[in-house]
């Protein structure tokens, strides 16, 4: 098929989506592309989710407005439907591909395999003059040296003629999933012009902000770069935080007052960084660079926002100690797992850090999060009894909650704070710690 068909069957409608890897990038792109009227299959390799979505509904955690009215309306409407069965591929004209794309822990190398099972079964089946799109953030480099080989190899046709292909970046944020894809800027990167500006017809059908077309190597450096960007900015902040409190200083403050500075946008330290995205994208960026070039400052703000768990830990070890408690005998109530505020989305979360720090140096820790399933127990009673709290996460009910009645539970009043959740510090004789506060 020409481009020219392939323009015109997107135009009319006519065209059939697939969208491979139906998570919180995949599911909610085909739900809007079958909203708008195209015929869409999902492709899963998790039978159960598959399930889920052929009954209507919603297997994304979290809260997602929109979301679950939005795959039932879809699926009763038989706009989409989902199988396992990648055959069922042969007849479709655009595939959307948004399957993870982990980095190992040790050598920070991009873990493909999933992605590299995907365009095998894809390559298979692909129908001559499809488009293919990668959604997944992916290493600049990846598209032209795994993913269109992996492709040609698998099809037997040749990219820019047999098949077209682009990489366009999702920019979803949990709990804002159809928001962000609705009204989000989005870059375009094609294999040449023309794949791009086919691309961006495709998109102009769900996305209303801007799309920004250029090449795949652009595109690939761009979703990487503006979250190796956000790293650096918050490891500047938790440096910050450091000097505060070795200085006797307020980063909350000084933060505040920085950032009436023209051109100044500090962003907040906490107690580490955590997310499905910026712990690493960062990795990806400079994963395919050899001598070229040694990156510096991008790992070392990893380094600094990974080492803040063992901060945290080692300001809860002070107000112990000046509480005259010993560590081996205190209950310590560790207060949010999820990795954001306001969230039940726990991958990568600093939480697990401080944990694994913290396990063998106390006598007991409770863990509570009111978003997370195994730790939303009532907070009054995690509290009750323990020698200091740490809050790790900025949830609000801990924002609201009135810590000079708690700290009157405790056996301890100690408190540690990681987050700047406290409107003031508790009037009691406590022992409180907030990060980036010099006491
Ligand atoms: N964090 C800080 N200080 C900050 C901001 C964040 O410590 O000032 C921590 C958070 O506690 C969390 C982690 O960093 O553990 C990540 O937080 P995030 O606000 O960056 O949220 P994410 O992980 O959902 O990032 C996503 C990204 N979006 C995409 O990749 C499409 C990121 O590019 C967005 O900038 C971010 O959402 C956003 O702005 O909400």
């Amino acid at each position: 098929m020409s481009i020219t068909n392939l323009q015109n069957k997107i135009q009319n409608r006519s065209a059939k989506i697939a969208q491979i890897g139906l998570g919180y990038v995949g599911l909610p792109v085909a739900c809007m592309f079958a909203k708008v009227g195209f015929e869409t299959i999902g492709v899963d390799v998790d039978q159960k989710r598959i399930a889920t979505v052929n009954a209507g509904e919603n297997p994304i955690e979290g809260i997602e407005p929109g979301l679950a009215e939005l795959i039932a309306e879809v699926v009763a409407g038989g706009k989409l439907r989902c199988t396992t069965d990648y055959s069922e591929l042969s007849d479709t004209d655009i595939i959307i591909i948004a399957v993870q794309t982990p980095v190992e822990d040790d050598t920070h190398q991009p873990r493909y395999q999933h992605m590299q099972s995907a365009l095998h079964s894809l390559g298979l089946a692909l129908k001559d003059g499809a488009l293919v799109v990668v959604e997944s953030t992916i290493a600049p480099g990846t598209m032209h040296n795994v993913i269109i080989p992996a492709l040609e190899a698998s099809s037997g046709k040749k990219a820019g003629t047999g098949f077209y292909v682009g990489h366009c970046p999702e920019r979803v944020m949990p709990g804002r999933l159809l928001h962000n894809i609705q009204n989000m800027d989005r870059v375009i990167g094609g294999f040449d012009p023309d794949t791009a500006a086919t691309m961006k017809i495709l998109y102009e059908n769900i996305v209303n902000g801007t799309l920004d077309t250029t090449d795949l190597l652009t595109a690939e450096l761009v979703k990487t770069t503006e979250n190796a960007y956000r790293d650096v900015q918050i490891a500047f902040a938790n440096e910050v935080a450091r000097v505060c409190e070795a200085l006797g200083g307020d980063v909350w403050k000084v933060r505040e007052l920085v950032n009436k500075s023209p051109g100044r946008n500090m962003l907040y330290p906490g107690a580490g960084v955590g997310g499905h995205c910026i712990p690493k994208d960062p990795w990806l960026l400079i994963s395919r660079i050899r001598d070229e070039v040694v990156p510096q400052l991008i790992p070392m703000a990893r380094q600094v926002n990974r080492s803040m768990p063992q901060h945290v830990l080692q300001l809860t070890q002070d107000a112990l100690s000046e509480a005259g408690v010993d560590p081996a005998k205190a209950i310590v109530a560790v207060l949010g797992y999820a990795y954001l505020e306001n969230s039940d989305d726990t991958r990568d979360t600093p939480s697990q850090f401080y944990l694994q720090a913290a396990e063998p140096i106390f006598g007991e820790i409770r863990v509570h999060d009111p978003f997370v399933a195994p730790y939303q127990a009532d907070l009054d009673t995690i509290l009750e009894g323990v020698d200091v709290a740490v809050i790790l996460v900025a949830h609000d009910e801990y924002r609201q909650m009135d810590w000079d009645a708690a700290l009157e539970t405790m056996r301890t009043p100690a408190l540690v704070d990681a987050r700047n959740v406290l409107k003031k510090v508790p009037s009691r004789n406590a022992h409180i710690r907030i990060l980036g506060k010099g006491h």
